[in-house]
C-alpha cells in the first residue's frame, strides 16, 4: 500500500494498492471503535470523491484501522461519535464557530456517494460494525468480514437515533423484513458467519487473511470491463433509488449513446448548419 499524499487527514487513512487499481480508505480512530465525527465524515467524503475521479481505480476498500491501543479491540465503525452529539446532530469538536452553526448528519452524503461512485465499494469489516457504522456496511456493494472479531449490531434506537433510509429499508431488501426488524428492534449482536447466513455479508474469513482476501477481490474486480461493471452497479441500484437511480443509469446510457456514429452525426449536423442524415442508421430490433 502506498499512502496518497494529496491529503492531510487526521481521522482516516487513504492508500493505493501496489497495482494502483484498488484504494483503501480506513477510519482511523481505533480508540473510539472508529466512531465518526463531522471531521471524519468530511475526510471520508473527500477521499471517496478523490477515488471516484481516478479512472484507473475500479475498487474501493472501506475499512477501520486497528487494533485499539487501549484494549486491542477491532472495529469497522461504531457510528456517530456520541461524545460530540449536540441538540440536532453531530458537532464540530474544538471548532466553536462550526459547532455553533448546527449539528451535522452528513454521513448520509457519504452513503449516497458510495451508492453512486462508479466503482465497486467493499466494506472490509475487521471488528464492530455498529449503528451508523452498520448502515455504512449495508450501503457498500460487498462486505467481507473477520470471522474472529467482526460483530454486527444496531444500537440506533438505544441512543435515540434511526437511519430510516438505506440502513433499515435497504437492509430489509438484503436480509428480508423480519430479519431487518429483528436487527433494529431486538438489537442482537451477530457474528460474521451469522451475518453471512443472513445475506448481509458475502464472506467471513480468518482475521489474518481479511485484508489479503479483500485485495484479491479488488484485483478480480479490476480485471473486468469498467463499463459493464458501472452499468451493473447502477442496474442493481435502480429499483431502490427511484428516479435518482433512473437518472444515474440513464446518464450512463447517454454516455454510451454519445459514443455512437449516430449521435455524432446529430452533433456534426448542428455544428455544420445542415439537416442531420440518419439514413445509414437502422431502426434496430
Ligand atoms: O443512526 C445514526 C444516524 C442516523 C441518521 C442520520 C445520521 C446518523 C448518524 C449516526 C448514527 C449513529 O451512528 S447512531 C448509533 C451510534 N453508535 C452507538 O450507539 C454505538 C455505541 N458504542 C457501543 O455500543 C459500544 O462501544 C461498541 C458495541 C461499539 C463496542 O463495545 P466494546 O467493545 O465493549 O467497547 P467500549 O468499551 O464500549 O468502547 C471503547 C471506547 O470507544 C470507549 O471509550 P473509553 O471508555 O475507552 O474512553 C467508548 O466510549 C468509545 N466508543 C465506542 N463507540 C463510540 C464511542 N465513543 C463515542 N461514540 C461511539 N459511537
Amino acid at each position: 500500500w502506498e499512502p496518497i499524499e494529496a491529503f492531510d487527514f487526521d481521522d482516516v487513512t487513504y492508500h493505493r494498492s501496489d497495482s494502483g487499481h484498488t484504494v483503501r480508505i480506513a477510519f482511523d480512530r481505533p480508540e473510539k471503535r472508529n466512531a465518526f465525527r463531522p471531521k471524519t465524515v468530511d475526510e471520508l467524503y473527500d477521499a471517496l470523491d478523490h477515488a471516484k475521479r481516478q479512472t484507473d481505480v475500479g475498487c474501493v476498500l472501506l475499512t477501520g484501522n486497528g487494533p485499539s491501543p487501549d484494549d486491542g479491540g477491532w472495529a469497522f465503525s461504531s457510528g456517530g461519535d456520541q461524545g460530540i452529539r449536540g441538540a440536532d446532530g453531530y458537532e464540530y469538536e474544538g471548532d466553536e464557530e462550526r459547532a455553533s452553526e448546527h449539528g451535522r448528519l452528513h454521513i448520509l452524503e457519504v452513503q449516497r456517494l458510495i451508492r453512486h461512485i462508479p466503482k465497486v465499494v467493499v466494506a472490509v469489516v475487521p471488528g464492530w460494525a455498529v449503528g451508523g457504522g452498520h448502515s455504512l456496511h449495508v450501503v457498500c456493494d460487498l462486505t467481507i468480514a473477520s470471522e474472529d472479531y467482526a460483530k454486527f449490531l444496531q444500537t440506533d434506537p438505544d441512543v435515540g437515533s434511526f437511519d430510516a433510509g438505506f440502513g433499515s429499508a435497504y437492509l430489509a431488501r438484503q436480509i428480508g423484513q423480519k430479519k431487518a426488524r429483528e436487527v433494529f428492534f431486538l438489537g442482537k449482536t451477530y457474528s460474521a458467519e451469522e451475518a453471512a447466513d443472513m445475506g448481509m455479508v458475502n464472506e467471513a474469513v480468518p482475521h489474518e487473511e481479511l485484508e489479503e482476501r479483500a485485495l484479491e477481490w479488488g484485483e478480480r474486480i479490476n480485471a473486468k470491463s469498467p463499463t459493464a461493471m458501472r452499468m451493473l452497479k447502477y442496474a442493481f441500484n435502480l429499483d431502490s433509488d427511484g428516479l435518482v437511480g433512473q437518472q444515474v443509469f440513464a446518464g450512463e446510457a447517454t454516455r454510451l449513446g454519445y459514443m455512437t456514429d449516430e449521435a455524432q452525426e446529430g452533433r456534426d449536423a448542428f455544428n455544420e448548419g445542415r439537416e442531420p442524415d440518419f439514413d445509414e442508421f437502422p431502426w434496430k430490433y
